[in-house]
């Protein structure tokens, strides 16, 4: 039986394989891929995102239980370093996740956060396609909001959670952050700390400010996750965005925008490393130096490689 076989058939382990071929971008990986991708398409996948030590990890697995309890599978790929997923957790966070990875039917998985982040942004899509091939119903990918890459991963979702969390510093890291723009939830976490009612005003002014005519206006909802309180609401909003995607017609908008910008990537890369297999190192190396010695400028010098001139 092939990898591919194994995986529509459910084998975890052949899964995980697969995943890890994808991380290092076999082409043997590739066309496994191109065989899955047919069985692709049928997951609600959800970006969480925020800045660090907001309760991210701790609210995708209390979220992950929650889908478990209304009988729905669930593939968890986390882009956190410092993610409980990946080690490195308090021993309360890593009993919460023992309790998840027993459950056959969550299938979690932190990706190496090695290499570039272009590199992480195609694997992370990758890995969501295995789980979604796999026939997970809901996939959740955890980013921390630090950077533009991690943004660009977020956005690859059909719903974008984004969490703050009260006595982090300022009043609402997303602003600071940029991840207002992507939001089609907001989660205000650690809502047994003080000034979690301060967030949620200053989110909810925010969104008044926002003018744009019928728009899914983004909820902001309280949650303890390290209680599980409030993340039944959480699913059902989240529920209520996915119906809102469909009736609207943005489901199709939003896969569209996916594929667009997944087949960009991959040309963009796909040409660059095809013209610079046909440069001579030697000689890119003589139009950087050139370059550097102000003798040709950057727009000249790519006209010139891409001639072959
Ligand atoms: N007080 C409180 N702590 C929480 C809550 N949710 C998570 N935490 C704790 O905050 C820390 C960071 O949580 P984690 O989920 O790893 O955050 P992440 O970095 O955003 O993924 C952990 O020690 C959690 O136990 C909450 O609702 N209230
Ligand atoms: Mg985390």
């Amino acid at each position: 039986m092939t990898l591919v076989d194994q995986v529509l058939e459910g084998d975890r382990r052949a899964a995980a394989r697969l995943i890890s071929l994808l991380e290092n971008d076999g082409r043997e990986a590739q066309r496994a891929l191109s065989e899955l991708y047919a069985h692709t398409g049928r997951a609600h996948i959800v970006g969480v995102t925020g800045a660090s030590g907001t309760g991210k990890s701790t609210l995708v697995a209390e979220l992950a239980k929650e889908y478990r309890r209304r009988g729905q599978t669930v593939g968890i790929v986390s882009v956190d370093p410092t993610s409980p997923f990946s080690g490195g957790a308090l021993l309360g966070d890593r009993i919460r996740m023992q309790e998840l990875t027993k459950d056959t039917a969550v299938f979690m998985r932190s990706m190496a956060t090695r290499g570039n982040l272009g590199g992480l942004a195609r694997a992370t899509g990758d890995a969501v396609k295995v789980l979604d091939a796999f026939g997970k119903q809901v996939i959740f990918v955890e980013t921390v909001g630090a950077g533009q890459g991690e943004v660009e991963i977020a956005k690859n979702a059909h719903t974008v959670v984004v969490v703050e969390a009260p006595g982090l510093g300022d009043d609402i890291q997303a602003i600071k952050a940029g991840l207002l723009e992507i939001a089609d939830l907001f989660v205000v976490n650690k809502a047994d700390r003080e000034g979690a009612d301060r967030s949620v005003s200053a989110l909810e002014a925010m969104l008044d400010l926002d003018s744009r005519q019928n728009r899914w206006r983004p909820p902001v909802l309280k949650t303890v996750a390290l209680h599980g309180q409030g993340i039944a609401a959480v699913a059902d909003a989240l529920q209520s965005h996915l119906d809102y995607l469909r009736a609207s017609g943005q489901y199709q908008t939003r896969e569209r925008g996916r594929a667009e910008a997944e087949l960009r990537a991959l040309l963009a890369r796909e040409l660059l490393s095809d013209l610079m297999r046909r440069v001579p190192s030697a000689k890119f190396a003589a139009m950087v130096d050139a370059m550097a010695a102000r003798q040709i400028d950057a727009h000249t010098a790519v006209r010139r490689l891409i001639a072959g001139g």
